[in-house]
């Protein structure tokens, strides 16, 4: 039982929540690691979205605005800790979502399937095949989802796919605790924040530029991203919260 008083409360909860999502497979046991590693990170940056996250995320939002095949690709990390958020964008923005897992069995795809579905998310079905070029499982995809897709938002992901992706010439979205991260240094556009707070942020975003319709202005903020500055707003932030610790 963890004391509702203690400093770590909430970190505590979502650690014991994960442990559990392991338990039931929808989460690999390394997935626990990837956690402590993004834990990290957001202690770093002060467990709160920085003005520059919400800066990414309305830029993520132009990006889906414009493209014209977007795809939400869902792994066991950001199922367990996100459906509800995932199911409400879903709701939002009408964007399919499909699950893409790097430790793949099919007793896995079926546990973050039905965990997302118990939450209200439709998830595409059918047959995977190898269309994006890597040696494991990644690879693997729906060939009217991914394969199909100009834009595919990867989150919670280190590794060689944003790269096959972006080869393949689809437009890749990233949130990413760790702007250090290859994925996070490959995408087109990386949301430096933790993925319970991003993605509302993207949805909120869309529907800020719903309100805007016809005046260009998903375009404009398209044309204008940097990836780079949002990195390196990420790691100043960072830095900044560091040595104010030691005031
Ligand atoms: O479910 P599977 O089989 O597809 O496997 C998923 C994991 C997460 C195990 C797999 O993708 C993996 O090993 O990921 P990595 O290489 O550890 O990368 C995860 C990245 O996400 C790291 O850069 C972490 O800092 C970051 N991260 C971890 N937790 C969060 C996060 N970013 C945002 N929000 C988080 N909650």
């Amino acid at each position: 039982m963890i004391p509702l008083d203690h400093p770590r409360y909430r970190s505590l909860v979502t650690r014991e929540h994960l442990v559990a999502m392991a338990v039931r497979g929808v989460i690999a046991p390394e997935g626990l690691i990837a956690h402590g590693r993004g834990e990290a990170f957001d202690y770093l940056l002060g467990e709160s979205s920085t003005e520059s996250a919400h800066r990414a995320a309305r830029c993520a939002a132009a990006l889906l605005r414009t493209a014209k095949r977007p795809v939400f690709s869902v792994n066991g990390n950001t199922a367990a800790l996100a459906a509800k958020e995932i199911a409400v964008f879903q709701e939002t923005t009408g964007i399919p979502v499909e699950v893409n897992l790097f430790h793949r069995t099919p007793e896995r795809v079926e546990a973050v399937t039905s965990w997302l579905a118990a939450h209200g998310v439709r998830v595409l079905s059918g047959v995977p095949e190898r269309l994006v070029p890597l040696s494991h499982d990644r690879g693997l995809c729906l060939p009217s989802g991914i394969g199909a897709a100009d834009l595919v938002i990867v989150p919670l992901e280190d590794g060689d796919r944003c790269g096959a992706l972006k080869r393949m010439g689809k437009t890749v979205i990233t949130i990413d605790l760790n702007p250090l991260s290859r994925t996070a240094r490959t995408a087109d556009l990386t949301i430096v924040d933790e993925v319970t707070r991003a993605i509302p942020l993207i949805t909120a975003a869309w529907q800020e530029l719903a309100r805007d319709t016809g005046s260009g202005r998903a375009a404009e903020m398209v044309a204008a991203i940097d990836n780079r500055v949002f990195l390196a707003e990420a790691l100043q932030a960072i830095g900044e919260r560091c040595f104010r610790a030691l005031d």
